[in-house]
């Protein structure tokens, strides 16, 4: 029995120093491990919440160019463009076959299941109504590299490579390895837009953040130790004002912020669907709640930014 169990228990390890289809770990055991990895991530995260004593802020380099001049500039303002469209179109248009897998309140997650070479690569479409915040606010702290660390939990190294200009930069991210899966990187740019409010055009301007995966020289995919995920993020937020009845200045109490959160992530590497399945199932209403939170947060006591 002892030999038995120290023999499986050798194999184990073995077969976990890299993901891959022949790992001996069932997908519950699999999904269990990822599971605990992630809890510990954001217990770490609440800790340094707690413990916070001015953060290093990654300074940006000023903007050497206008973006429209920049070689990614015929991409960057097509995929924008298009990404706006379709997080703008309901779940019931275009046909769409979304399938509700999670809701909370007024948050809404939709998923297509879909694959690609063996991989989960579900588009996933989350409409979310938070009170007391803007767009433009939203897009501000979801944009801006400063903040990055205190929301997204499983950040390991962020640098921004490129400065293309004020509202588009160029990222390399690496994330924490989640158990037993190999760890991830990611390049992709980065684009903020305020764009015009054609249904009310006395209401506030809607605002938009598009990230997109893209090659870099210096962090070519899959060299190292990192697996590389490509995606597709859109966030696209809509505001509205209700004005208050005697004329009263507008408060955090009269605006509504409603949120699309359209994402296409191919983690890459190798993992079950099941368990990928299962994790975003978790995760992403985690994330969409956590991230509207510390918004909701870091805004209370702050002029409201239109
Ligand atoms: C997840 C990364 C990991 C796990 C991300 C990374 C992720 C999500 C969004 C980046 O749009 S972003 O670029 C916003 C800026 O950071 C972006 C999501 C989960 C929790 C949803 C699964 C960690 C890496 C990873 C992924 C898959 N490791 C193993 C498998």
């Amino acid at each position: 029995m002892m030999i038995r169990g120290y023999i499986k228990h050798f194999f184990k390890k073995i077969h976990m120093q890299n993901e891959g289809p022949h790992s001996v770990l069932a997908d519950d055991e699999f999904y269990d491990a990822v599971e605990s990895g992630l809890d510990k991530m954001e217990e770490e995260q609440e800790l340094r919440e707690r413990l916070k004593c001015g953060q290093a802020i990654p300074i940006t380099p000023p903007p050497t160019s206008p973006a429209n001049s920049h070689r990614l500039w015929p991409e960057i303002d097509r995929v924008v463009k298009q990404e706006v469209s379709m997080a703008s179109l309901g779940v019931g248009e275009c046909g769409s076959g979304w399938q509700l897998f999670a809701e909370d309140g007024e948050m809404r997650m939709f998923r297509r299941e879909e694959e690609m070479d063996g991989m989960v690569v579900d588009p996933l479409k989350a409409v979310h109504v938070v009170k007391g915040i803007t767009g433009h606010e939203v897009c501000h702290y979801f944009f801006n590299p400063q903040y990055r660390y205190d929301w997204e939990t499983t950040l390991e190294h962020m640098i921004v490579l490129e400065t293309v200009s004020e509202d588009t930069l160029i990222f390399h991210q690496t994330h924490k390895r989640i158990w037993p899966a190999s760890q991830r990187d990611v390049v992709f740019w980065s684009h903020t837009r305020r764009l015009p409010n054609d249904q009310d055009r006395d209401g506030p301007d809607i605002w938009t953040v598009v990230n997109n995966s893209t090659e870099h020289p210096d962090h070519p995919a899959n060299a190292g130790k990192c697996v590389r995920i490509f995606l597709t993020v859109c966030l696209l937020c809509q505001t509205r004002v209700d004005p208050p009845k005697d004329g009263a200045p507008v408060s955090r109490d009269d605006i509504t912020c409603k949120i699309t959160y359209c994402s296409v992530v191919n983690p890459g590497g190798w993992a079950p669907a099941s368990v990928l399945r299962a994790v975003y199932k978790r995760e992403y209403p985690k994330f969409l709640k956590r991230f509207t939170a510390y918004v909701k947060n870091q805004t209370k006591d702050k002029p409201i930014m239109y």
